[in-house]
């Protein structure tokens, strides 16, 4: 039975930040899991991405020159595509362009406008890895048409993502990973509960705080300070909650921060389209009480790995918190084991590549 094949493929990293400044947000761990766990079953990944970016074990990595592009995750449903002068996603995608006849398959993770655009002026085929929900008209209209276009080239995190687009059904489900050796394994917990992601409205950490203040449990805050007059008003409003923030620590900072919580909370206000931090957490053993909103209701398997929580309901995690001892600790490593290692990861990559060629190229 011949192997199965391998893979020239060219990697387009987001155009919003240089890998490694932590500034991509989500979009940087789903480069660097996919970009790894394809080199380690043999397939030649080369990445492109803006001037400045760290990729660790990157076999081939081409810095391009440019403009960043604005944030799409603080956009309202009329923003305009925006394209700045000497854009770097324009350059990126001119260099794909002229370098295309080396590779099979081109995989970008721009949640913007042109990769998606210029499909059909492409050579090679294009999957496009798309790591949010819906957030913009305009956005929404270029997907959709892709998607119609070209079925089987957009994927996605999770169905409850996919449920926020138009044609919800037509979208492959990618999910996430972590590289388990990074993450250690702790069965027995202290107090402490934890939290972890970008401090920004749309994460709802005023509600961790408050179930954090009213069960009196002690509450580890990880994550990049992105929104510094949200954080005061938070410090303002509950000024006796028991909360530590612990800045943003790199992965061995993380896990060591949070493998011995009792549990993660999750109290995401958007449709959070997988919730990286749910399986950097179950890696650990720590179990995740999520609002039943997003990605995390693919993730969590209720009084196994963690419990669902009436979204924005603060008495729902309470409740939730009261019932962590339900909850099995070594269920949440297997289950990351089985469905979020690297390997995992590469093997849907594959086979969604192996689809996509049989039909375009
Ligand atoms: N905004 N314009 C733009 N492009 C992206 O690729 C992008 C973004 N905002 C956030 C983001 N990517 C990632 O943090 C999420 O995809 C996880």
């Amino acid at each position: 039975m011949d192997a199965a094949p391998k893979y020239r493929i060219l990697l387009i990293s987001t155009a919003v930040a240089p890998l490694g400044t932590g500034l991509g947000g989500g979009v940087e761990l789903f480069v660097k899991n996919a970009v790894q766990g394809l080199q380690q079953r043999g397939h030649r990944v080369t990445v492109v991405a803006p001037a400045g970016s760290q990729l660790e074990n990157c076999d081939r990595l081409v810095p391009v020159e440019g403009q960043l592009q604005p944030t799409a995750h603080t956009s309202d449903r009329q923003t305009p595509i925006v394209m700045p002068k000497s854009s770097v996603l324009s350059a990126m995608m001119a260099y794909a362009q002229q370098v295309q006849s080396d590779y099979d398959v081109l995989l970008h993770f721009c949640y913007d406008w042109l990769p998606f655009y210029l499909a059909p002026f492409l050579q090679i085929p294009i999957a496009h890895y798309v790591s949010m929900g819906s957030l913009t008209d305009a956005m929404d209209a270029v997907i959709a048409q892709v998607t119609t276009q070209f079925p089987g080239t957009v994927g996605v995190c999770t169905q409850a993502q996919a449920a926020t687009l138009p044609h919800a059904e037509t979208y492959r489900p990618i999910g996430s990973a972590v590289d388990l050796a990074l993450y250690d394994f702790c069965a027995e917990p202290g107090a402490a509960l934890g939290w972890m992601g970008r401090i920004s409205p749309e994460k709802g950490l005023e509600d961790a705080i408050a179930a954090a203040q009213a069960t009196q449990t002690p509450l580890k805050i990880l994550g990049k300070l992105e929104d510094q007059a949200y954080w005061e008003h938070l410090q303002k409003n509950y000024p006796e909650a028991p909360i530590q923030y612990l800045g943003f620590l790199d992965t061995h900072g993380l896990q060591a921060a949070i493998r011995d919580c009792r549990a993660l909370l999750m109290t995401p206000k958007w449709v959070e389209a997988f919730g990286n931090v749910a399986i950097e957490a179950m890696a650990c053993g720590v179990p995740v009480i999520a609002y039943r909103r997003g990605g995390p209701t693919e993730i969590v398997r209720p009084g196994k790995t963690g419990w669902l929580v009436e979204p924005d309901s603060v008495v729902g995690l309470v409740d939730a918190i009261a019932q962590i001892a339900q909850l099995d600790r070594s269920a949440c490593r297997q289950q990351a084991e089985a469905e979020y290692s690297l390997d995992a990861l590469a093997q849907r990559y594959e086979h969604w590549f192996h689809d996509i060629l049989t039909r375009y190229a």
